[in-house]
């Protein structure tokens, strides 16, 4: 049994939680063997492709979805999710809406900078699934605790940042990791030698233009760009964000200070 208390304070003071063995049906172990296995062979077939992407000199790409993230998202729901989602923030999962995400992180890359995926303003809830466990190794997420609390711009991040608590997320397969989106985080660095991939649910509250329109997916799982584009204006940027990274972070940090 799942206390519902006890989740709804850690996430409330941390900004995110972490729901041991959420997942373990036949179902989700099938789907995500199967997805599992699809982005090992696009890997190892198509990574002539995968390099034109933006974001794969930082070595952390998106996961295209395909069907089976559908599934999994139902195994989610059938699992009393509707009731956790409720604790977690006073609201109802029907008026979120869910679009299928994930990110894949590449053998000895993945570092990424501290970021928020979005302002504090347009709240979206993330649930993060492992598809295989992931150790401090494997470039697990790392986390601010309590840094979605309030706004804070790039520069004052960076400086007390040193003084902050930091939270690897680490995790079993079946795990279920709820976050803010506004949360400081990052992308770790994959140090072992197998792709991290972790599927994302994204829940944005439905305005009054929602409709339900029928999901359209891909045969099978895919990699897409991530942070950086594919324009050779930011292959640059992401180039220097890379090999220039003390460069990158100083321009960051003073365009930081005059934005509103
Ligand atoms: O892959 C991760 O652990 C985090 C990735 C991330 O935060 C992002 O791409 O925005
Ligand atoms: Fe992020």
């Amino acid at each position: 049994m799942i206390n519902l208390s006890k989740i709804k304070f850690f996430f409330d003071t941390k900004g995110y939680v972490i729901i041991e063995n959420y997942l373990n049906s036949d179902l989700f172990l099938k789907c995500t063997k199967k997805i599992h296995s699809e982005v090992n062979s696009e890997y190892s077939n198509n990574l002539s492709q995968i390099k034109k992407l933006g974001g794969y000199l930082t070595g952390n790409l998106d996961l295209i979805p395909s069907e089976d993230m559908s599934t999994i998202w139902n195994e989610i729901k059938k699992n009393n999710f509707k009731e956790v989602f409720k604790k977690l923030l006073d609201e109802e999962l029907e008026n979120y809406k869910v679009t299928f995400r994930g990110n894949i992180s590449l053998p000895n890359k993945g570092s990424q900078f501290y970021h928020t995926d979005g302002p504090i303003k347009s709240r979206k809830i993330l649930i993060g699934i492992a598809i295989s466990d992931v150790n401090k190794i494997d470039g697990p997420t790392v986390i601010i605790p309590g840094s979605h609390k309030k706004q804070i711009k790039f520069w004052k991040f960076y400086l007390t940042k040193f003084f902050k608590k930091k939270d690897d997320i680490i995790l079993k397969k079946g795990d279920i990791f709820i976050r803010e989106s506004h949360i400081w985080h990052k992308g770790s660095k994959n140090k072992s030698n197998k792709l991290r991939t972790q599927l994302l649910f994204v829940l944005t509250k439905k305005d009054n233009n929602f409709k339900d329109e029928k999901k359209v997916f891909n045969k099978q799982v895919k990699f897409g760009e991530n942070m950086f584009g594919t324009s050779f204006k930011e292959k640059m940027r992401e180039f220097v964000s890379v090999y220039f990274s003390s460069i990158y972070f100083i321009l960051r940090f003073i365009i930081s200070i005059f934005k509103r």
